[in-house]
């Protein structure tokens, strides 16, 4: 018997492609620097672990790639041909990438250059050359802490649902796919009931965790595609993109009898929550977002009014 191993022959371990957590875009990382030695050994290192690399040799190029790739983290070279790395940072500042974010790496590491790059708002100076050890982790480490930013930036902090805020910007992308591509979908304003008397009776604290185990049973149940958000109090959107009333109103009344069948516990007693909920689908003209939120809280309403713990379209 022949051993079986050929390790020339082993497949080659593709590194998973680095991408955003919300967006699903890839991560760029642009390295602008002009020593062509170091860049290439950088670049190997960082296409290793998964992410898209792209390269300026100069400023001016620089520029013209963090326009035209957006990166999440911009390596910047103190010594560049055209322009110095300091001048090119501060056009940086001056784009504002929201996402965009900025490491200097000098091989003159002099405390001097260290003011100079962080008054001008870069985030970190790294000395050349760089350990690859160094490296892999400080990106990991910063890419980890940008998306915990992010997160929580879109994030309600109770519930851990999209904000309302991140709401607003969802519903408005939804627009504007329907008035190019008439791609239709659906809201729903959903309404805690007699959520005050939850509060009054089991304290705040219990309100708390109601809302907590409302947002993770809509969180379980829910389509992936669907945008579940804390509208305010105890005032929940969802926004179903490619989906019509009817479609909607059956994954409300979904998540509905799931929510009546749940028990709550506070001091030895359990207890029950209901919803109410209105949806509203796409209108034919002169579509709004208002207009929508309005006509899904107008059947809210009407939920509310014939008796609560059910849907109206
Ligand atoms: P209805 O069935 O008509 O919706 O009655 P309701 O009592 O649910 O409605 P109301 O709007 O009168 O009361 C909402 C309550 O939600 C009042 C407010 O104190 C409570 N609330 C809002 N935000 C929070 C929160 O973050 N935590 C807790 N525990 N309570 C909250
Ligand atoms: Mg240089
Ligand atoms: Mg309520
Ligand atoms: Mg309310």
């Amino acid at each position: 018997e022949t051993d079986q191993t050929n390790h020339t022959s082993m497949p080659i371990i593709e590194p998973v492609v680095q991408t955003h957590q919300q967006t699903g875009e890839q991560e760029f990382i642009l390295l602008i620097d002009d020593d062509i030695v170091f860049i290439s050994y950088m670049k190997k290192i960082l296409e290793e672990q998964g992410f898209s690399v792209m390269v300026a040799y100069n400023g001016k190029r620089g520029l013209e790639l963090v326009y035209e790739i957006n990166p999440t983290i911009v390596f910047l070279d103190v010594m560049l041909p055209d322009k110095s790395g300091f001048h090119i940072l501060r056009n940086l500042k001056s784009i504002k990438k929201d996402r965009m974010f900025v490491a200097i790496i000098s091989a003159n590491d002099s405390d001097e250059n260290k003011i100079q790059a962080y008054r001008m708002g870069a985030m970190d100076f790294i000395a050349k050359p760089i350990d690859k050890d160094l490296l892999i982790a400080y990106v990991h480490n910063r890419l980890t802490y940008k998306n915990e930013l992010e997160r929580s930036v879109i994030l309600d902090e109770l519930t851990q649902t999209y904000n309302r805020k991140f709401m607003n910007s969802q519903l408005q992308k939804l627009i504007k796919q329907y008035e190019r591509h008439a791609e239709l979908f659906s809201i729903a304003i959903v309404d805690l009931d007699y959520f005050k008397k939850v509060n009054d009776t089991y304290g705040h604290l219990i309100g708390d965790e109601v809302l907590k185990g409302f947002a993770n049973l809509v969180m379980t149940l829910k389509r992936e595609q669907d945008i579940f958000c804390r509208y305010g109090g105890e005032e929940f959107v969802i926004l179903m993109p490619k989906t019509n009333s009817e479609g909607a109103y059956i994954l409300v009344e979904r998540l509905r009898k799931a929510m009546e069948v749940k028990f709550f516990t506070a001091n030895n007693t359990s207890f029950q929550v209901t919803f109410s909920a209105g949806v509203a689908e796409t209108m034919a003209k002169n579509l709004h977002p208002q207009k929508l939120l309005e006509q899904a809280d107008q059947a809210l309403y009407k939920a509310k009014q014939s008796g609560r713990n059910q849907t109206i379209v």
